[in-house]
């Protein structure tokens, strides 16, 4: 079985790419540790603080969050780094080449009931001259990443990446304390059965989402002439990786209660990692309006609006907001 770093070496033509990636695993290594340990290790429950979303963060979020700055601020290719758990971007290395985008622990709502969380992470190029205090150099589309991925720590540990060369999928081997590649190039199958949205949030959905999640609940007798079938893990990592896995159509809407706020779900660390994933895997991952990877950001925490996964079953999202 191929190794992480020998995969990279034949398939990344920047050797400090492959570095960052690989630092980046030796703090999802720990964390998977952590997390594999739950309350043995005493990291489960809340820290009794926030964030700067406003959401009560769990031990297990800072203590990722915590190893993922530590590993990454040792790297001398990293410039900067930006996380869902720090309300400003962090300067590392002012010689870096990149700038890192985390969610440290995606999900993290489930780690109690232990259920699959995950960490994303987003890589963007740094200029010389950028200074990586100030947030406007994080602020590019997702069609400038140079790198995505996330780390699923689930009943395997598996890496899922992409430089830019196709989506690969790799196993943590405890054994050896490596990452062995399991599927190279995955492909997502355009069409599906399977859907994923929060039905509880149904009312403040736009009249478009409404229709076409009403459609889909007519199954066989509806104009869509298919009976699908729904899951909702309320963890973004497990979804997208079973998208990834089996094809399907994972949303997180507009909804109305914040107007402001057009979706839930963060672009630069979760919709555009996501997104650079699910489309050189062949999928698709749009607003419903426009790519994910070309919505252009203006603040590093802002959201979006989520719609990914089978390109088929995306495209028809799209088609019922044409109108
Ligand atoms: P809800 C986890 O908190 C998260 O950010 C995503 O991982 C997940 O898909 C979504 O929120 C779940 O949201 O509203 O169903 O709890």
């Amino acid at each position: 079985m191929q190794r992480l770093r020998t995969f990279l070496e034949h398939h990344c033509d920047n050797p400090s790419l492959v570095d960052v990636i690989d630092g980046l695993m030796v703090a999802c290594k720990d964390i998977a540790y952590k997390v594999q340990l739950g309350s043995l290790a005493g990291v489960l429950g809340s820290a009794e603080q926030e964030n700067v979303q406003g959401e009560c963060q769990k031990k297990l979020d800072v203590i990722a969050n915590d190893l993922l700055k530590n590993s990454l601020r040792a790297m001398p290719q990293v410039k900067g780094l930006a996380s869902e758990e720090e309300a400003d971007p962090v300067a590392c290395n002012p010689d870096g080449e990149f700038l890192v985008l985390f969610d440290p622990l995606d999900g993290s709502s489930n780690i109690d009931v232990n259920v699959t969380v995950g960490t994303i992470f987003s890589v963007l190029a740094a200029r010389p001259e950028d200074d990586a205090n100030h947030e406007s150099i994080y602020l590019q589309t997702g069609e400038r990443q140079v790198a995505a991925g996330y780390v699923l720590y689930g009943p395997s540990t598996l890496l899922v990446l992409s430089t830019g060369n196709g989506t690969h999928v790799f196993t943590f081997d405890p054994r050896i304390g490596e990452f062995s590649l399991q599927r190279e190039s995955v492909k997502i199958p355009a069409t599906t059965k399977e859907f994923a949205i929060n039905m509880s949030n149904q009312r403040f959905w736009l009249p478009e989402m409404q229709n076409y999640v009403a459609d889909l609940l007519r199954g066989e007798e509806g104009p869509l002439e298919k009976r699908y079938n729904m899951r909702w893990i309320a963890s973004m990592v497990a979804e997208i990786h079973r998208i990834i896995t089996r094809g399907g159509i994972f949303m997180y809407p507009y909804d109305s209660r914040e107007p402001a706020k057009p979706g839930k779900l963060r672009l630069m660390y979760e919709g555009n990692p996501m997104s650079m994933l699910i489309e050189q895997a062949g999928g698709k991952a749009t607003t419903a309006f426009e790519d994910i990877m070309q919505v252009e950001p203006t603040s590093i925490h802002q959201r979006v609006s989520v719609v990914m996964g089978s390109a088929d079953e995306v495209d028809t999202v799209i088609r019922y907001h044409k109108g």
